[in-house]
């Protein structure tokens, strides 16, 4: 019916439009902005996203579906086109105010128009009839009063299926525990959006957390995080504003109350794994452990599991049963114990089970800790092994110099450590000794047998291995580390210069 209303209204026009809008329309639609119309690839949903990772957002059908999209774009334009013509026959506006919703979106439009068709205006006014533009008027107020939300132009919207108009809480729900999943879309994928809390969001029982979202997801969404306890039978008003990159904006009113009931974990999560132990030295992929979760029985669909907490882990669920999803997590990047010994990820479960009349929470969370164990890859380090030492002019042979200290790297199972002196390449070794399990180092011969092959002002260098101790046939090789130490000589002022013409 819209349609063949606007066949018409596009033949009525088309004398007069020939040289605007029917050769030009692609100017028409860029020089539009109020409109701002879809000019985005519709195809782009969340298919090619890669499901496994989770990092990124929900896999999520788009409630705007290609088909949608394209008719919009088609009214948008001839909206347009029609209002351009209204401006022109002002002894028409007494009945546009008979619609002031109308007749203020119409204006606002009309101002847009002068600034960017200016020399379309002059020749098409007179050539309208009065008829020619009831029926104009006629095909707009249609298409105002049947796509109501063209007012909204390109605002975001709240998926309606979360509207959140009235949340039934388990009173036991934790604190810092996400009870609600947002999601909204944007006609124009100005993503991404960002979702707040309306007003002082610090005062406030819950607080909301926007996920990551680009212009490659269908949907973008949002935690709603318990930030404090709830009360059994207390009602919980807030709001939700979801932004566009372009300024566009929504708020959704919000409601929770508290119940008496309890949360039934095991009923949500069958199986749960336990504190996860691995080997920082695990391969990618190596599976940990997995869980599993019971869908909400209201639904027909099954839970959609995502893992949360580090980029170093993924999971990879399937349905096994008509109730139940098994999540599997596993390890994605490489460990290092020496860099971060533990992990605190949490498994959030969409649409998990919630007692019907007592539990509307559409999402369902679990911690998960996981402790990387430590594996023999690290060399021993040298806690102390000053640089540079000057040696005290009394010095005798057996008196302790200094004494350098080395620790393995690996603190978890830590190596001894047995120290050593190179002597390759090094005239000096055997001038000096160092107690293999203390690193003292002590002065052998008498200083003036190594003033006798040094010149003066050179320092004396001296290598100094620690290499650990490896205890089992199967363990990893022992790994070792060197430092170089210079030791100056006492200041010969005292002695002949012949020391130096010598050498
Ligand atoms: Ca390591
Ligand atoms: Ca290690
Ligand atoms: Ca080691």
């Amino acid at each position: 019916m819209i349609r063949r209303g606007l066949d018409r209204g596009q033949r009525i026009a088309q004398p007069q439009m020939a040289s605007t809008s029917s050769s030009q329309p692609e100017k028409n639609r860029s020089h539009v902005p109020l409109c701002r119309l879809g000019t985005e690839p519709v195809s782009r949903t969340s298919a090619a996203e890669e499901p496994s990772g989770q990092r990124e957002c929900y896999y999520y059908t788009p409630a705007t579906s290609p088909h949608h999209h394209h008719h919009h774009h088609h009214q948008h334009h001839h909206h347009h086109r029609l209002k351009q013509h209204h401006r022109h026959h002002h002894h028409h506006q007494h009945q546009h105010q008979h619609h002031p919703h109308h007749q203020q979106q119409h204006n606002h439009q009309n101002q847009q128009m002068q600034h960017h068709w200016p020399s379309r205006v002059g020749p098409i006014g007179p050539w309208l009839g009065a008829m020619t533009a009831y029926r104009l008027l006629t095909i707009s107020l249609l298409i105002g009063i049947l796509c109501p939300h063209h007012v909204q132009g390109a605002d975001p919207k709240f998926d309606p299926t979360t509207r959140m108009r009235l949340v039934l809480v388990p009173a036991d729900a934790q604190v810092n525990s996400v009870i609600y999943r947002l999601r909204a879309t944007d006609e124009e994928f100005d993503y991404p959006l960002t979702f707040e809390f309306v007003g002082d969001a610090s005062a406030s029982t819950v607080k909301v957390e926007s996920l990551p979202c680009t212009k490659y997801n269908s949907v973008c969404q949002a935690n709603i995080v318990l930030q404090r306890r709830l009360e059994p039978g207390r009602y919980y008003d807030f709001q939700v504003s979801v932004k566009d990159t372009k300024g566009g904006m929504t708020t959704q009113l919000c409601s929770i109350t508290a119940t008496n009931f309890t949360t039934p974990h095991d009923l949500i999560f069958p199986h749960k794994p336990g504190i996860i132990m691995i080997p920082e030295d695990a391969k990618r992929g190596t599976e940990l452990d997995y869980v599993i979760a019971r869908k909400n029985p209201l639904f027909q669909k099954p839970v959609y599991l995502e893992l949360w907490g580090s980029p170093l882990f993924a999971i990879r669920q399937k349905i096994v049963s008509s109730e139940t999803t098994e999540g599997t997590v596993f390890l994605l990047g490489p460990l290092d114990f020496e860099k971060q010994a533990m992990y605190h990820l949490t498994i959030l479960a969409n649409d998990a089970y919630a007692e019907p009349g007592q539990d509307s929470r559409n999402i369902a969370g679990m911690e998960i800790v996981v402790i990387v164990q430590d594996v023999q890859d690290q060399p021993p380090v040298f806690t102390s092994a000053p640089p540079v030492t000057k040696l005290p002019p009394g010095i005798l042979p057996g008196d302790k110099i200094l004494q350098v200290h080395a620790e393995d790297g690996d603190k978890g199972n830590p190596r001894e450590v047995r120290y050593g002196l190179v002597s390759e390449n090094n005239p000096f070794t055997s001038f000096f000794d160092i107690n293999e399990t203390s690193g003292e180092i002590f002065l052998m011969r008498p200083l003036e047998d190594i003033a006798f092959i040094t010149h003066v002002g050179d320092p004396v260098l001296l290598t100094v291995i620690a290499e650990e101790v490896k205890v089992g046939r199967d363990e990893p090789p022992a790994l070792a580390s060197t430092v170089q130490l210079a030791f100056f000589l006492p200041d010969r002022t005292n002695s002949p210069p012949y020391f130096e013409n010598d050498q």
